[in-house]
């Protein structure tokens, strides 16, 4: 296509959409003018992906979330639209930025597992492998998040209620899933996904559930018109809502209708295609390999055993000989609450033959592990039925035939720790995946300036499809132009963020001050609580001394809470009274400020990330599988404050310790530290630490008599029936973060040069955590797939 027909097609696309003039119509009109010429021009290629992939041996990525954000910016780069695109909106008034910023966020996921599906699906198609996702359609996204005097409020997010160019429905390929107690039909909505530098287009397929027949015309006839809206919205409510919960487990009837919903019609579609490709299922598994996201596909297990027994008459022995050579499980979770266990009648009510085939897992289960003379009290423990829950992560060891982790340091605790019965028995099973994050969208697109620096110092765009590229760049850390240079686009950078957070929500900063930033899920593993203390005895620092230097600082955050996760939600409360406390005051906010960005999501995230000088990763050791945001900030040359947890242990190993900012207690001496932790006495041995405390509940800062301050404050110091007092540890490990993020900043201040020489080995070191190098791992090792450039 031709710069012209380019504009053409965009002008004939936003008169369709809107049906105006080109002069009247709005950004968001363009926006799917724009990517409706986007489908149109990768329609053919995508065609034929499927048909190439169709006849090989295929991945297929389960996942009940992917949180994928914006597309049309990620399919112009793809397809080196992007110079067009301006142009064309040229012809007509228009600039590209408002159009991209029209575009929804398709916010499909919680947080680091949804947006890792994400990412692994750009590495596919970029490295032209066999892999098609599979999800759910959700009509509302992840909640967006509001404060009302500080608290978080929800309101539903409807992404796609105005229109939504990059997913086409496949009536045609609709299938049938039956609940015992009702039957729907799950019908695929493909999105194509594109790859840098490549024609293959690989396909994410949501399922979207819709009643048999749209009305039930005799009930309306016989006057029974409420039953019959009950009942179409009985199947509605299927693909309604994502669940906003990440770390625990809550046991909703709706939620494993989801799961099942989404296995069965995938599978089906699976099934069809092996009858179809090669005329029976026999070969099931030297053709198809399913990766589970966690145990929220599990259900595809029994699911699969059901397909093969009854509708393809196969045996037990040889249906589960498939099953168990198909599946790959992989753990994001150490946490215990987070672990999927559902009770048996719930699985009674809706699928009883699944139920049947899960006893019967079960019962063989425990044949084979007593025919081995393993102990019964053992027995019982592993088995994937316990009494009258079913647990899921048992059920994915067990018929699984690879298990992995996330990050070294999380594969080994699975190992020792969470999954270690199943270690013992089967370690051939196990593996480390480390993640990684796409560097299409985590630097080429959303940090312009530097991978234009990149590209112009290597010589070529390279590096954006192979991220080693980068460490041929190490040896210029002593290149003081080059270092001035990439000092000035991290400035440049910040003044973008400034001028975007000031039109957002009315706050100014100071560029020149260091952008020091924490953006993930609220949790209390996470311990944004232990980055307010630190804020708030900053601040009580600054008031007693305010004649005294200290550097200038924004800290900013940004974090949903789950809905019904009460002291989550406290802590937000907190950050924000802090933020009111400190931007207020006319001494201290001249040298700190607090900004929480409200309703976090992937493209905020493209705005804070290439203008964050501090990465702040400070998880109990331990408790954070892996982490992803620590990547995305390396790639764009921020620098870690961080435990040694998760992939934190991999990036210090990666860039050398002299530059990163590690602190806390180590994951393997917490139980000693915790034998004789008094909090109470810590409090009383750092200086500082009281006055922060008491200012919790003092009437320094205001919960609105709401006591969820007091409850924070007795998180850290009493004990309850059931957990000792603070058991994140974040008063235990409060005294060394204080004194390495002091470190941190006067460092930066000190010698402007040498912190770009330490950002800049983390950017040129950054090629280990690119999702590409962790896909071909998955692909070499696990799914044993070879790539088909078409
Ligand atoms: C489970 C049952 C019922 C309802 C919801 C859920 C649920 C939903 C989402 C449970 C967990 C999640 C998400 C977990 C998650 O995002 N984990 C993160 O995964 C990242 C990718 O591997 C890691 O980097 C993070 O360390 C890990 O916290």
């Amino acid at each position: 296509m031709t710069d012209v027909d380019f504009t053409t097609s965009v002008g004939q696309q936003v008169r369709t959409v809107s049906g105006r003039t080109p002069h009247a119509a709005t950004s968001l009109e363009y926006w799917a003018a724009m990517s409706n010429t986007i489908v149109s021009m990768l329609a053919d290629n995508w065609e034929r992906s499927e048909e190439t992939y169709n006849a090989r041996r295929m991945q297929h990525y389960f996942s009940a979330e992917f949180l994928m954000g914006r597309a049309l910016l990620n399919n112009l780069n793809n397809l080196g639209l992007v110079d067009e695109a301006t142009a064309a909106l040229e012809a007509y008034d228009q600039n590209l930025t408002d159009v991209l910023e029209a575009e929804n966020d398709a916010a499909l996921g919680n947080g680091g597992l949804g947006r890792l599906a994400a990412c692994f699906l750009d590495s596919c198609a970029t490295l032209n492998l066999p892999v098609r996702g599979y999800g759910i359609l959700y009509r509302y996204g992840l909640f967006k998040q509001f404060f009302e005097n500080g608290y978080q409020g929800e309101k539903p997010d409807a992404w796609m209620e105005e229109g939504y160019p990059f997913v086409i429905r496949r009536e045609e390929e609709q299938k049938l899933v039956r609940y015992n107690d009702l039957t729907v039909r799950a019908i695929p909505y493909d999105m194509p996904i594109t790859g840098y530098g490549t024609k293959n287009v690989n396909t994410l397929r949501l399922w979207k559930s819709e009643p048999m027949e749209d009305f039930d015309y005799n009930a309306f006839n016989s006057q029974r018109f409420t039953d019959a809206i009950v009942e179409r919205e009985r199947v509605n409510d299927i693909c309604r809502v994502l669940y906003p919960n990440d770390t625990t487990f809550e046991g909703k009837i709706l939620r494993v209708r989801q799961q099942y919903f989404f296995c069965s019609a995938s599978l089906q579609a699976i099934v069809e295609n092996e009858l179809t490709e090669r005329g029976g299922v026999e070969n099931f598994d030297a053709f198809n390999s399913i990766q589970l996201n966690d145990t929220h596909p599990v259900l595809a297990i029994p699911e699969l055993m059901r397909i093969l027994l009854d509708d393809h008459g196969m045996n037990w022995e040889d249906a589960w000989a498939i099953v168990s050579q198909t599946f790959a499980y992989t753990n994001h979770t150490v946490l215990a609450e987070a672990l999927e266990t559902w009770e048996i009648s719930i699985f009674e009510r809706l699928f009883p033959r699944i139920l049947e085939i899960i006893r019967e897992i079960d019962r063989r289960f425990r044949a084979e592990l007593a025919e081995a003379n393993f102990h019964p009290g053992k027995i019982d423990y592993m088995a994937p039925i316990d009494g009258n829950r079913v647990r899921m992560a048992w059920i994915a060891c067990y018929a699984a035939y690879s298990i992995n982790g996330v990050a070294a340091l999380h594969t080994e605790i699975i190992k020792k720790d969470t999954l270690h019965d199943w270690y013992d028995i089967w370690p051939e099973k196990f593996n480390n995946k480390t993640n990684g994050v796409t560097p299409r969208r985590w630097l080429n697109q959303c940090n312009p300036r530097l991978s234009a620096l990149l590209t112009r110092e290597l010589g070529s765009d390279a590096w954006v499809r192979n991220l080693d590229e980068l460490s041929k760049l190490g040896e210029r850390s002593d290149d003081s132009a080059l270092l001035d240079e990439l000092n000035e686009i991290k400035h440049q950078n910040k003044i973008d963020f400034a001028a975007w957070i000031k039109d957002r929500q009315g706050i100014d900063i100071d560029p020149e001050a260091i952008f020091d930033v924490q953006i993930k899920r609220l949790h209390e593993y996470k311990r944004q609580l232990m980055n307010t203390l630190y804020i708030l005895d900053l601040y009580f620092r600054i008031k007693e001394n305010p004649d005294q230097h200290f550097a200038p600082r924004v800290f900013i955050f940004g974090a949903k809470a789950a809905p019904g996760y009460i002291r989550a939600k406290a802590i937000i409360k907190l950050i924000n009274e802090i933020g009111h406390l400190v931007n207020n005051d006319p001494i201290a906010s001249k040298v700190i400020k607090v900004v929480f960005v409200e309703n976090y999501n992937v493209s905020p995230a493209e705005h804070i990330i290439p203008a964050a000088d501090v990465s702040e990763q400070i998880s109990t050791a331990g408790k954070e599988a892996s982490g992803t945001s620590n990547m995305k900030f390396m790639m764009n040359g921020a620098l870690t404050l961080g435990t040694m947890d998760g992939a934190n242990v991999e990036i210090v190993d990666s860039v050398g310790p002299e530059n990163a900012y590690i602190f806390g207690a180590l994951e393997e001496d917490l139980p000693e530290l915790r034998k004789n932790y008094d909090p109470r006495s810590v409090v009383e041995n750092t200086p500082g630490l009281k006055r922060v405390l008491d200012a919790l509940t003092d009437g320094t800062l205001n919960d609105d008599g709401s006591g969820a301050f007091h409850d924070l404050l007795g998180s850290l110091l009493e004990p309850n029936g059931w957990e000792p007092a603070d058991i994140y540890y974040v008063l235990g490990d409060f005294a060394d973060y204080r004194k390495t993020r002091d470190q941190m900043a006067s460092d930066y201040f000190a010698d402007r040069r040498q912190w770009a020489k330490q950002c800049w080995r983390n950017i040129v070191e950054s090629g280990r955590f690119s999702s590409d190098r962790t896909i071909n791992d998955y692909a070499t090792e696990v799914w044993k797939i070879d790539p088909i450039a078409i």
